[in-house]
């Protein structure tokens, strides 16, 4: 587990002199930073943004689902010096490079490089863990790659690791022991815990344990996906009255800091019983286990102080597209800004639920391939909401699904998105799902990529259907060639 001492060397020294080429490159100049729309992308845009306010340099941000032609066109015509990419860009890497070529370029990502990559731009800065041998899909988000850069370039920039481990999270990079971050994310964890700035403790992982009532915590605990809890107030209303855990008390919900250690016990070890009984294995069961991450800079009560719901708050903004909310709250304002923020994650958690009942009440909706279950959510969710759904799907057997999983939402130019179910509990014959969908994409029209276990593209409308075909016969083809092995 974790990287090498060697790679992690090599990696922290480049880090250092790359950081005083970004600051000699970045000082005094006028800078554009693109990034991605989901938590790890607006936590590294409003890491950078400190990073560019402490320097004096003034700056744009432009949130996009992914770089391609027209976007870098447009923005290679207007007048900046620096394009920094957080989040994306190496994938990108030939595209970017021809298609801006007069200025500087600034590429901060952790999703695997091109092979064969070509460089035609000349000021262009690359800070990818995969180059250093480091899998940047388990052991470093970009915010944390954000966060070391400034903090190599600003000492003061240390108090971004908040925003660091709030990225990995959402990126889900908890898979360490006891869903702990690991690898270079760990840095950012030292770093926040030495300065106080966080706070690390086992417990039940629920949503919102510490801001929400007992009740809404079952019911919005994405991950793990509680079987007949989730989503069904009532069902955990009456889940607790009869553990013994009353959850009311004067009129009011209570809250899990509320309960008694010998309530909070049986609470624990009562879930634990129920996910037994509807077919969890031991293990399974026992992930409502992990670590926390709580920021103790944010008030006790806020959604902001466990990092899991912070991202997932963010996340929300992005969602809607309300970018500049969630760099605000990234770049520390609360009050108005919180207030907005919060009213968008109810917005999308109601989406969300809404879509979850609509898809189990409507067969057709479902599309079981040899080798991926195809989700169509085309006109329930805004094209933005594929990802979010494909990963609750994948973590939560609504379908059971043993296969790849494709969600598919938008229209005309259609968003898709491809999780491993966790159910497999390890990658489905090898396959990379970024390699494949890249490779099917591509052949029919479309664009896409991503990690091993999350992927993401888009086609267009009348390619669809030639592109499910082609990455099922593709799958087919690496599985037998994995059988063959
Ligand atoms: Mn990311």
């Amino acid at each position: 587990m974790g990287i090498d001492e060697g790679s992690l060397g090599n990696f922290l020294e480049y880090m250092r002199k790359t950081a005083n080429k970004v600051k000699g490159v970045v000082e005094g100049a006028h800078a554009v930073v693109v990034t991605h729309y989901d938590a790890d992308g607006l936590s590294s845009a409003a890491i950078i943004a400190k990073m560019l306010q402490r320097l004096g340099t003034t700056f744009h941000i432009r949130v996009v689902e992914q770089v391609d032609q027209s976007i870098l066109t447009d923005l290679s015509e207007l007048d900046y010096d620096v394009f920094i990419f957080t989040d994306m860009g190496s994938g990108a890497f030939d595209f970017i490079s021809k298609i801006i070529s007069r200025q500087n370029i600034i590429i901060i990502d952790h999703h695997p490089p091109l092979k064969n990559r070509n460089n035609t731009a000349g000021r262009l800065i690359e800070i990818n863990p995969f180059i250093f041998g480091i899998d940047g899909s388990s052991n470093s988000s970009a915010s944390t790659l954000s966060y070391l850069l400034s903090k190599n370039i600003d000492k003061r920039n240390t108090s971004l690791a908040p925003l660091a481990i709030v990225g990995a999270v959402g990126d889900r990079q908890d898979m360490g022991e006891y869903y702990s971050l690991k690898g270079l994310n760990k840095i950012a964890v030292e770093d926040g815990i030495k300065r106080g700035y966080l706070k690390v403790e086992m417990g039940l992982r629920l949503f919102g344990i510490r801001s929400k009532p007992l009740v809404s915590c079952l019911e919005n605990t994405m991950d793990p996906f509680l079987p007949g809890l989730t989503g069904n107030e009532g069902a955990c209303l009456l889940f607790l009255k009869k553990i013994g855990v009353e959850p009311v008390e004067e009129g009011r919900l209570k809250t899990y800091s509320m309960l008694s250690e010998e309530e909070k016990k049986r609470l624990a070890t009562e879930l634990v019983k129920y996910l037994l009984s509807k077919g969890f294995s031991a293990k399974m069961a026992e992930s409502i286990f992990g670590t926390m991450y709580f920021l103790t800079q944010e008030d006790v009560n806020s959604p902001l102080y466990d990092a899991r719901e912070y991202a997932t708050v963010l996340n929300a903004c992005g969602r809607l597209e309300h970018y500049s909310i969630a760099i605000a709250l990234g770049l520390g304002y609360r009050g108005k800004v919180l207030q907005k923020a919060l009213d968008d994650f109810l917005q999308y958690k109601k989406l969300l639920s809404t879509v979850l009942n609509k898809l189990r009440q409507n067969e057709k909706r479902i599309i079981n391939m040899e080798h991926v279950l195809v989700v169509d959510a085309r006109g329930l969710i805004p094209p933005k909401v594929a990802g979010s759904l494909a990963s609750i799907l994948a973590s939560s057997r609504i379908f059971n699904a043993d296969k790849p999983l494709l969600v598919v939402a938008g229209k005309g130019k259609l968003k898709i998105s491809m999780r491993q179910p966790a159910k497999l509990r390890k990658i489905y014959y090898g396959i990379h799902l970024g390699e494949i969908l890249h490779h099917a994409a591509n052949k029919t029209g479309g664009m896409g990529g991503g990690h091993a276990m999350a992927a993401g593209g888009t086609i267009f409308d009348g390619g669809f259907e030639r592109f499910l075909n082609v990455l099922n016969e593709v799958i087919g083809w690496r599985i037998k060639g994995f059988k063959n092995v």
